[in-house]
Order: structure tokens, then sequence, then C-alpha cells
């Protein structure tokens, strides 16, 4: 008979949420075990997310984990509106003060992954049967299994669901306790790493009647771009020659060239805005892509998985050294508000530069353009996009 083991705080999943509550606890002198279904070397290679807000960027430096961020990432101070063939530059740092970085998630996981090895604290990869029990109790507990096939067993103070979309943690809630919200769009985005210089220094937004397209990077080397396509499309519809021949298309301006190169990775993701509240049920707390998703046009899916574990990382520091447990009562209300800001957002810019089908397709197109040249031309128009991307105070809304 195995014996549990006893712990603070349990974590379910090493994405940026787990792993960066993981590192703000054990800078408060409170112990976690992380556990991650998959296996180091595919954590650190998942190509997802490019774009921290400055809020993001600051939070890593404060706690430590910010030093080849400040060394690699890619500071930019604008993006473009690509529309009518002719670019239309949102100035963020002129408009807000503020500005985002350009690092890879993946970058951000390993970055965390050696923080957390180096610390000598508990992470363990490749773990299976992962349940949660007794969420209503004041010692929640996790079985699993472990990478050797041994069994596990936790005890905590606190469950952190931090196991993405399609983790366990928020299905271990009572359907009845739950709000759904959901919307889905009729597209999906392809997306390919290319080993190519990127084509210009900013990331560009491009509105096409082809369908949406988007210009973004890695490095100096290393280009990411992104194509709209249909929901139910299939990777092999989509050749290499398809792919660069659509994204020429969907990006021209004048004197713009995109350059191409061997293509390192492509996939096909679909779009949905989804929210779950509360974010708690008893001693379970869910943070980032397990409590909430938006669509990727926006840039904040990473950003809000670390805006919630900053608040959780205070308010469990709050019960268990200080036993004050109003911050964990007020974690899912208060993350809830950033949340909803960030899905009006990420709908709003989605709805703003995809192509929609349908009877009212000329009407919508209309109303798309109208509303780019705005943004493009107004100041507060312009201003109101670019806080929203480069990110909200912390405690702003
Ligand atoms: P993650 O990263 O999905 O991590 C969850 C972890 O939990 C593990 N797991 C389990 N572990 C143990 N037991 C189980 N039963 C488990 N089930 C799952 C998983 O293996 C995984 O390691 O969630 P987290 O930490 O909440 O982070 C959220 C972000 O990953 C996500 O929001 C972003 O990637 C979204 N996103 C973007 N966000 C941005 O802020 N800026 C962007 O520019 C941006 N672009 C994107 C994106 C997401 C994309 N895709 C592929 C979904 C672009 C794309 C294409
Ligand atoms: C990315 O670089 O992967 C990226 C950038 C901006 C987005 C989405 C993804 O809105």
């Amino acid at each position: 008979m195995m014996t549990p083991v006893r712990t603070q705080v349990a974590i379910i999943g090493a994405g940026p949420a787990g792993l960066l509550l993981a590192h703000l606890l054990h800078r408060e002198g409170i112990e976690s075990v992380v556990l991650e279904a998959r296996g180091r070397e595919y954590v650190e290679k998942r190509v997802r997310a490019g774009v921290l807000e400055q809020t993001s960027v600051e939070l890593l430096r404060e706690a430590g984990a910010g030093e080849r961020l400040d060394r690699e990432g890619l500071v930019h101070e604008g993006i473009s509106l690509r529309f009518d063939a002719a670019d239309h530059r949102i100035a963020f740092t002129e408009l807000t003060g503020r500005s985002i970085t350009v690092y890879g998630q993946q970058e951000v996981v390993k970055d965390l992954i050696a923080a957390r090895l180096a610390a000598g604290a508990p992470l363990e990869f490749e773990v299976t049967d992962v349940a949660v029990h007794d969420l209503t109790t004041d010692a929640p507990r996790v079985t699993y299994v472990d990478a050797a096939g041994r069994p596990g067993e936790l005890v905590c103070d606190v469950l952190a669901g931090c196991d993405g979309f399609h983790g366990v943690t928020r299905d271990a809630i009572p359907a009845g306790a739950l709000t759904v919200y959901e919307h889905a769009y009729p597209f999906a985005w392809l997306g390919i790493l290319a080993e190519a210089p990127p084509s210009h220094e900013e990331l560009i937004y491009a509105y096409h009647e082809r369908g949406f397209a988007l210009h973004s990077m890695r490095s100096p080397r290393i280009t990411r771009l992104y194509l709209q396509v249909a929901p139910d499309e299939s990777i092999e519809a989509w050749p290499e020659t398809r792919i660069w021949g659509e994204l020429h298309a969907r990006l021209a301006a004048d004197g713009f060239s995109l350059t191409e190169g061997p293509v390192l990775e492509k996939g096909i993701t679909g779009m949905r805005s989804f929210v779950v509240e509360p974010m708690r049920y008893g001693r379970l707390f869910l943070a980032g892509d397990a409590a909430h998703i938006v669509p990727p046009t926006g840039a904040k899916g990473m950003n809000l998985a670390m805006a919630d574990v900053r608040r959780l990382a205070a308010a469990v520091t709050d019960l268990l050294r200080h036993g004050r447990g109003g911050g964990l009562d007020a974690y899912s209300d208060a993350c809830l508000r950033r949340v909803w800001r960030a899905e009006h957002f990420s709908w709003w810019m989605t709805s703003m530069l995809h192509r929609f089908e349908g009877t009212d397709a000329e009407f919508q197109r209309r109303l798309q353009l109208s509303q780019l040249r705005y943004t493009a031309s107004s100041p507060a128009a312009a201003t109101s996009l670019a806080e929203n991307y480069v990110g909200l105070p912390f405690d702003a809304i």
C-alpha cells in the first residue's frame, strides 16, 4: 500500500499556468507538486502563443524568470492592420506608453521548467490516470499513476486545475455547479513556422477578401504565419505550395514581399470563446485554459493564464501563511473581470478581421471595412485597440 504524499498545493498541468503558479508559490515558501501528462520534450516543443503583454513580461521579470526573455524577446511598439493593400500602423507605445514582447510560449515553458528543476522542486512528467477527490473538504486529494507505472496520491490544502481545455479537473466539478458560456466561429487557423527571416519588423493582421492572414515571428530567423481556413479543414488539403500561394495573395501590399523558407511545423487550430463560472469548486481552483478559451486573434490566452495564477498565488499565500481565505473567495470574480474583457477584445478582433460567409456577407464586409478605417484613423479608436492589446494594468478592470 503506498503512503499518500502531503503537499500544500497540488498543481495539475505544466503549461504556462501551472509552471508559473508553482514558481510564484515557491518564492513565497509554499510547497507544491506539479503533475504533467506529457513528457518534458513534448511540452518544451509545443508551438503555440508568441505574444506577451507588458503586464506578463513584468510579472515574469519580478518573479526572477525574465532573464532570457529580456535578452532574447523582441520588443514591439506597434502592429499593422493591413487592408485595402496598405498598412495602417497602430502605434502602441505612442498611444499607451507600453509595448508587447514577442517570445514563444515554449520558451516561457522552458525557462519555468529550468527554474523548477534548479530549485529541486517536484515536477512529474508523463503521469496518467489523474483524478481529483474530496474537493469540498479541507484536504482534497489527487490520485495518479507515475511515469514508471506506480500509483501515487497527493493530499493537499489547495488544488490547482491548470490542465488546459482538455484536462480532467473542470470535468470533475458537478455539472450543476458551473455555468458554461460558449461561442463557436465558422473558421479555423492554419499556422506554420518557417525558417525564414520575418518579412516585416512587426506583426501584420491582414484583412482580405480571400480571408484573414497573420504575419508574426519568433526570432530574427523564424517567421510564424497563419491563414483563416474552413473549420473542418484537413491539413492534407494544404501542401506547402498552396499555403505559400495563399499567404502571398492575402498579405499582398505595395512594396511588401513575403520571404519563404522551409516549413518547420504546421497545424490547424479551431477557434472558440469559452468561459466557465465560477472558476472554483470547494478547494479546487481553475486557472488558464482549463477555465476559459479565447480565439487567438487578440493574443490573449497565455496572458490570461498568467494573470489568473498571479492572483491565485497571492490568495493561496494569504491562506497558507496568514490563515486568511478572503483572497481565495474573491479569486473567481476578480479573474473573470479580466477574462471577460479579453473575451470581448478577442471576439471583436476576430469579428473585424475574418471573412464571414452567408446571406449578409456583403453587409458584414462593409461594417468590417468601416471599423478598420475608423480604428486606423481615429486616435480614440486606435488607443482602445492598443490598450487592450498591450494588456490593461492588473487591477484596472
Ligand atoms: P496549456 O498550455 O494547455 O497547459 C495545460 C497542461 O496540462 C496538461 N494536461 C494534464 N496534465 C496532467 N493530467 C491531465 N489529465 C492533463 N491534461 C492536460 C497538458 O499536457 C498541458 O501541458 O494551458 P495553460 O497553462 O492554461 O496556458 C494557456 C495557453 O497555452 C493558451 O492560452 C495559449 O497558447 C493561447 N494562444 C495564445 N495566447 C497568447 O497569449 N498569445 C498568443 O499569441 C496566442 N497564440 C494560442 C496562440 C494558442 C494557439 N493554439 C495552438 C491553441 C496561437 C495558437 C495557434
Ligand atoms: C503568434 O505569434 O503565434 C501569434 C501572434 C499574434 C496572435 C496570435 C498568435 O494574435
